[in-house]
């Protein structure tokens, strides 16, 4: 059934806008940027927590959507958002690399939240709606939804990684967990590995099941499709962004701050998937290594502040500001540049891109992420920016433990973030490929990432989710 003149209805964690001063607007982030040409041309809706901004609009220009607001109270927040989600779940799909917690009291929240979130969308009474919910914040309600409306069309999509069974078999609710799931008719994944680790963690914990192909059978009759759909970016909004006027400016500004140098950049979330410390003991590694190198190159860290409500993030942020200032004091001559750049926070996206464009290695280097849209971003700005200007090319080294090693495999330096010499090793050398091995590269990766934009991710996703091949046209 096509969604053609069907009500699209997003479930999510947060509301996709935000508030500045007295005005409201739509939010920066990938998914508002992904959705924003479908639901104009669907009747949208969208079901989110406020964050705790009361009054909400119902409508924000810039996002054509209903917008429901999910209320919490902080005590909610704490058991469900920073507990259950970021403390249980987080480390848990992220191969343990933190100890997950494992907390009742967190549980029972986090299934009263899927409720309250599952039964705000029920409560909409549209007319034969698509549902669509995402992610891990809200794994259990698919099931509760399907409790309300049982002909109803529901789809979900995971935007972290799906561990395989022994790790996920330590969880005491993993069968609450993936019968939830299950409430879905359609669930996509990143990649065919989470995808797999989904259906044997099905398969182990349930006997009543059948596979065959992507198709979960349950015994009431319904099937589950599963699906792998690597999500991407707005490449227009960012092939624009690296030849802009300000991109341009920002960037004149930075090639003379560091100029005669080489840069390596990092930019992420502060969040202990992303390798952060690792890398640092990789640069620490590298000027050991080859001291020549010392004044050639600087390694500029952007990370932007995140979830420091959990100790394990503040513990993080600490141990990352010790090890720059440790690296930085070891490696600084009198009258000399620091080797580390460390800036705690977001920027702008010309500033960004401006960062993309003046990288000579950009170093993604997570020990666990669903996907990675900072590769993706990189070698489109990249590659927009030859185009355009004529500008050199840099080179992407990628961490073999993102989603977006799968895509990128043959163009980017791969790399293991956790064997720290060979990580040194990978940097000085992916200082020294000659331009026109560097400019395929990027040129063959940007080609990738351009047929697969993330709207071409949203008509995959809707026409799974509602068994329609033309379900929606955004691209
Ligand atoms: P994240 O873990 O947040 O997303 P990622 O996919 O890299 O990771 O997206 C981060 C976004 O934030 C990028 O668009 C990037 O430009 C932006 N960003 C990062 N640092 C920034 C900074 N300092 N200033 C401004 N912007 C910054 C989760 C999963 C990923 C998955 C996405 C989408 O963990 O694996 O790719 O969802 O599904």
């Amino acid at each position: 059934m096509s969604l053609t003149g069907r009500p699209l209805v997003v479930v999510a964690n947060r509301l996709p806008v935000s508030r500045n001063g007295d005005a409201w607007r739509p939010s920066a982030g990938g998914l508002v940027t992904a959705l924003r040409p479908v639901v104009q041309q669907v009747d949208g809706h969208w079901v989110g927590w406020d964050g705790g901004l009361s009054e909400v609009p119902t409508r924000v220009e810039g996002f054509e959507a209903d917008m429901h607001p999910i209320a919490m109270t902080d005590a909610e927040v704490d058991d469900h958002y920073y507990g259950f989600s970021n403390r249980t779940l987080w480390p848990l799909f992220h191969d343990l690399l933190a100890e997950p917690v494992y907390d009742r009291q967190w549980w029972r929240t986090y299934e009263k939240i899927n409720l309250r979130f599952a039964d705000a969308a029920a409560d909409l009474d549209l007319d034969d709606p698509v549902f669509w919910l995402h992610d891990y914040h809200l794994l259990v309600a698919a099931a509760m939804l399907r409790d309300r409306l049982p002909d109803a069309t529901i789809g979900l999509f995971l935007h972290i990684p799906f561990p395989p069974p022994e790790l996920l078999s330590r969880l005491p609710w993993i069968d609450q967990l993936l019968d939830g799931m299950l409430g879905a008719d359609a669930i996509g994944f990143h990649t065919e590995w989470y995808r797999e680790n989904f259906v044997r963690s099905v398969q182990r914990t349930r006997r009543d099941v059948t596979v065959s192909g992507d198709l979960i059978h349950l015994p009431d009759g319904r099937s589950v499709h599963t699906a792998a759909h690597p999500i991407s970016i707005d490449v227009s909004e960012f092939s624009r962004l690296a030849t802009a006027d300000d991109t341009r400016r920002e960037l004149a500004e930075l090639r003379q701050q560091f100029d005669g140098r080489k840069v390596v950049l990092g930019v992420d979330r502060l969040d202990y998937t992303k390798g952060i410390r690792h890398r640092l003991q990789a640069i620490e590694q590298l000027l050991v290594d080859r001291p020549d190198l010392q004044d050639q190159f600087a390694f500029v860290q952007i990370a932007v502040p995140s979830r420091d409500d959990v100790q394990e993030y503040r513990d993080l942020r600490e141990q990352v500001e010790y090890m720059v200032g440790h690296i930085n004091g070891r490696f600084t001559d009198p009258g000399q540049d620091v080797p580390i750049h460390y800036l705690y926070r977001g920027v702008p996206k010309t500033r960004l891109a401006a960062y993309y464009r003046l990288a000579d290695v950009m170093a993604v280097t997570p020990l666990k992420d669903g996907m990675n849209l900072v590769a993706k971003e990189f070698v489109t700005v990249q590659h927009a920016a030859r185009d355009e200007e004529g500008q050199e090319a840099g080179v992407l080294l990628l961490s073999e433990f993102t989603g977006a090693a799968l895509e990128f495999v043959d163009d980017a330096i791969m790399c293991n973030p956790f064997d720290v010499q060979s990580l040194a090793a990978r940097m000085a050398q992916s200082l020294t490929f000659d331009a026109e091995d560097r400019r395929n590269r990027i040129t063959s990766m940007a080609e990738d990432v351009a047929d697969k934009d993330v709207f071409k991710w949203v008509e995959e996703e809707l026409a799974t989710i509602t068994s329609d091949p033309r379900a929606v046209r955004v691209s």
